[in-house]
């Protein structure tokens, strides 16, 4: 059995984070080792090159004796009741700290600058994406990272002088986090996920609100009580997608148009968002809510909020193609988020909607789709492992078809969509029955609806 030495920092997992975990101890003098409980590990070889002289241990954790580890730092895809690790849960360093923390934990420790944070089952993304371009906007040297894009420990080596991070926090990053501290933390939404892990909704939600320990400002989901602390924080602000209360952020008619608000303030025709649906008028109030409160002029985030088409496989429309609009929302990969862009685009459809949902639905309860599927469908093309048992939560509200896959899911729609209609790929669930990521699926979607405008011109 490898014995961790005595007073010895133990990495766990060699994924992205936890790279960047060795690269940040390393820059520190820390001495480590590292292990991830897969025998060959993706990158082992890199790994190795860039650290020739780190200990590395591959396979069960069982085989580690990491009773003197002075920390151990998992990284998020690492479950804390992994054998061998799991019991070491609960365990305290001499100063009362957890033994076992995340990278964000390190993160903390070390950032000089205000941390604004953002969490929720879906739009974390988004958020996070449109507060960072807001920051730039209002003139802050600001870093990005997180969850997406750049692991935070990268970010402090990345970006010199920075005045203000922007992290992206997931379920995972916030359980082995002691103490955020962050200046301004919101929780988005809360919807079935990673239940996997987290054992129950109680689980997971206790593990996101881990955002709010020692945090100065929340936001906070007016709609969804299940995002608010348990303790009020002493400066919070809510958001709605209806007429806000009092000093809440919100949306009302002024002029004949929907605005979004803060209280009694016009800020924004919503219909001059770059980004469409009411779901992302909640995201664009809540980044709003967390930029005010950092100070940012409230022109420069109307004008980021002008300017973000938002990101990639999130609602995104493809192309309209004899009058029919292809989104590509593949980054939908639970009940929430395809239940977020259904809500969202289907009062704006001048058709009706034809969904393609399916592949893994992680145990997932599909029946919150029924309803508004009876309201804006007009078809669900299901496909995937999780096809049957879409089919038998939808068939009762909306005409069900089954597809082989993505492709032929598409030749149907193409079929049946009428001028009017939206083609919208949400799937509800993961891809990885049919595609290695979500990205994939959303490329794979994306390079079919080309060949088929490809196709039309050569018709026409
Ligand atoms: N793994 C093992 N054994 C190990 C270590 C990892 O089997 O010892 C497996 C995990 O089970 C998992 C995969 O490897 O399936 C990746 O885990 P990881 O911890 O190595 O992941 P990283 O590459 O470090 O990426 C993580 C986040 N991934 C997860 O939390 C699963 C990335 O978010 C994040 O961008 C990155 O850190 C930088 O901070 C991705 C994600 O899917 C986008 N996040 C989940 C989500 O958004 O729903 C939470
Ligand atoms: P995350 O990073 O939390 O996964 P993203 O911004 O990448 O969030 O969006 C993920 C999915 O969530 C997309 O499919 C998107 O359509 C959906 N979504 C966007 N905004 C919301 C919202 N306010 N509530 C629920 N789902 C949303």
């Amino acid at each position: 059995m490898l014995k961790v030495p005595k007073g010895a920092t133990l990495v766990i997992g060699l994924g992205a984070s936890g790279k960047a975990i060795c690269r940040h101890l390393a820059r520190n003098g820390t001495a480590f080792l590292a292990a991830d409980t897969r025998q060959v590990p993706p990158g082992v070889d890199e790994f190795r090159a860039a650290f020739p002289e780190v200990t590395l241990h591959c396979g069960p954790l069982t085989a580690l004796d990491m009773s003197e580890a002075a920390e151990i730092v998992v990284s998020p895809g690492v479950d804390l009741n992994t054998p061998g690790l799991a019991e070491m849960r609960g365990r305290l360093r001499p100063d009362g700290a957890p033994l076992i923390v995340g990278e964000i934990a390190l993160f903390v420790r070390a950032a000089q600058a205000p941390v604004a944070a953002v969490t929720g089952s879906n739009a974390k993304s988004t958020v996070t994406t449109l507060l960072g371009d807001m920051a730039v906007a209002a003139g802050r040297r600001v870093a990005v990272g997180g969850n997406l894009g750049t692991p935070a420990l990268d970010l402090l080596a990345d970006v010199p002088d920075v005045e203000l991070f922007v992290l992206e926090l997931s379920s995972f990053q916030l359980e082995t986090t002691p103490r955020l501290g962050a200046e301004s933390a919101a929780f988005l939404n809360l919807s079935e996920d990673h239940l996997d892990r987290h054992g129950d909704m109680a689980g997971y939600r206790d593990a996101k609100l881990g955002i709010f320990r020692g945090a100065r400002h929340a936001v906070v989901n007016a709609e969804d009580p299940m995002t608010w602390p348990p303790e009020p924080l002493a400066a919070e602000d809510r958001f709605t997608t209806q007429e806000p209360h009092a000093d809440e952020w919100g949306i009302a008619m002024h002029e004949g148009r929907d605005w979004l608000m803060h209280g009694g303030l016009p800020l924004l025709p919503a219909d001059e968002m770059g980004l469409a649906g009411r779901h992302n008028q909640a995201n664009a109030l809540a980044a709003l809510a967390m930029g005010h409160h950092l100070g940012f002029a409230l022109e420069a985030m109307c004008e980021t909020l002008r300017r973000f088409k938002g990101l990639p496989h999130r609602s995104e429309l493809v192309a309209e193609l004899d009058g029919v609009r292809w989104i590509n929302d593949s980054k939908g990969t639970n009940v929430g988020a395809t239940l977020a862009a259904i809500d969202g685009l289907g009062p704006t459809l001048g058709g009706r909607l034809v969904l393609l949902a399916g592949g893994v639905g992680k145990g997932a309860d599909f029946t919150p789709l029924a309803a508004p599927m009876a309201r804006y469908g007009r078809e669900a093309i299901l496909f995937g492992t999780d096809a049957e048992k879409l089919a038998a939560a939808l068939q009762e509200s909306v005409a069900v078809s089954r597809a082989a896959d993505l492709e032929a899911a598409m030749e149907r729609a193409r079929e049946i969509a009428e001028p009017g209609d939206c083609v919208l790929l949400s799937p509800a669930c993961a891809s990885l029955d049919q595609f290695p990521s979500y990205i994939a699926r959303g490329e794979a979607y994306c390079r079919r609806v080309k060949q088929f405008v490809e196709e039309a011109r050569h018709v026409d």
